[in-house]
């Protein structure tokens, strides 16, 4: 069929999702999964329609203005928009789009195991074990921090946060403390307790978990003056962006024994360029950015995408829509 609209897919999707795509459209499918540069985006968008990139993809507002005049939607494969110039795609008309909802019980399982593994020192435990170094037992052997029973904090309490509060709540006993720009109806805060600010938050914190987007108010959210006022021995989480938390003070934190342990799935400047002093710290449970890598979730991003895309096609508002 001739008039099918013409798609740039940025990056390899799961495989149903590829073939429900080239079923309604015309989708160019990246079958190395290389990443492109600007250039090659922009040369790829000539004639699409539509762009499904990933969070891996800059869309940076001299990008958007540069892509051709054929781009009318970018439909992202992520919940995450910070990667897109929302305001660059508004003033050229473009509408954007994300994937709430289907990632939110994939991610906070990604958030419960660095905190369980932060705290009972999994990484730490594993790389003894795979090393032939585990040599004994003693009543103080690899000792860690409980966490059953402890207060969470958690700030954003979006859908991931719920998730995460319901699974902290009820399944460890946690009680839970939160920050979000408005206070969640009481039916939803199910007995957490919200604070006006993250400074009032913060002492309460015994475990600290973030699930807020990066804007330019929450960039550097976790800095040196915040990190003062955790309780001592606090853990620190992070699924949510690595641009939420300032690494030095962080690394700062953990080495002094401020922070006792911290598990961390997203970087600033990840892959390549992630802070290297984290390497080094043994109290740091590190994770490549998996927090939706399951199956389930990672078909239903997909699908969510094509769902903005087909009812962009069909004329009407597509659900997700963010700009
Ligand atoms: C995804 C994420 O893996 O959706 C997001 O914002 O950070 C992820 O968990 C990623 O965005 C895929 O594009």
């Amino acid at each position: 069929m001739v008039n099918k609209p013409k798609i740039l897919v940025t990056r390899k999707l799961p495989e149903a999702v590829e073939c429900r795509l080239e079923q309604n459209y015309q989708p160019i499918l990246n079958h190395d999964d290389r990443l492109y540069s600007a250039e090659e985006l922009i040369g790829l968008s000539e004639g699409a329609v539509a762009i499904l990139p990933c969070h891996t993809e800059l869309l940076t507002a001299k990008i958007i203005g540069d892509l051709p005049e054929s781009v009318r939607i970018i439909a992202n494969f992520s919940v995450g928009v910070d990667h897109c110039d929302l305001e660059a795609a508004k003033s050229r008309g473009i509408v954007v789009t994300n994937t709430p909802d289907v990632l939110s019980d994939a991610t906070a399982e990604i958030a419960m195991l660095l905190m369980l593994g932060a705290a009972r020192r999994a990484s730490e435990g594993e790389r003894l074990v795979r090393s032939k170094e585990w040599k004994d037992w003693s009543p103080d052997f690899m000792v860690g921090i409980q966490v059953s029973g402890k207060r969470l904090g958690i700030i954003g309490m979006g859908r991931v946060g719920q998730v995460m509060a319901r699974n902290a709540r009820d399944g460890f006993g946690m009680e839970i403390h939160y920050h979000n720009r408005s206070q969640l109806p009481t039916d939803l805060e199910a007995g957490s307790i919200y604070y006006d600010s993250v400074e009032e938050l913060l002492p309460h914190c015994q475990f600290l978990s973030l699930h807020c987007p990066a804007t330019p108010e929450s960039i550097g959210l976790l800095n040196a003056e915040r990190i003062a006022i955790l309780p001592e021995d606090a853990i620190v989480v992070n699924t949510a962006r690595g641009a939420l938390i300032e690494d030095e003070a962080l690394a700062t934190a953990l080495i002094s024994g401020k922070i006792a342990a911290a598990g961390l799935d997203v970087y600033n400047n990840e892959p390549a360029g992630i802070f290297p002093g984290y390497r080094d710290l043994t109290n740091i449970f590190l994770l490549p950015h998996i927090g939706s890598a399951t199956r389930e979730t990672r078909d239903a991003m997909g699908f969510r995408a094509l769902a903005n895309l087909d009812a962009f096609f069909a004329g009407s508002e597509p659900v997700d829509r963010v700009a």
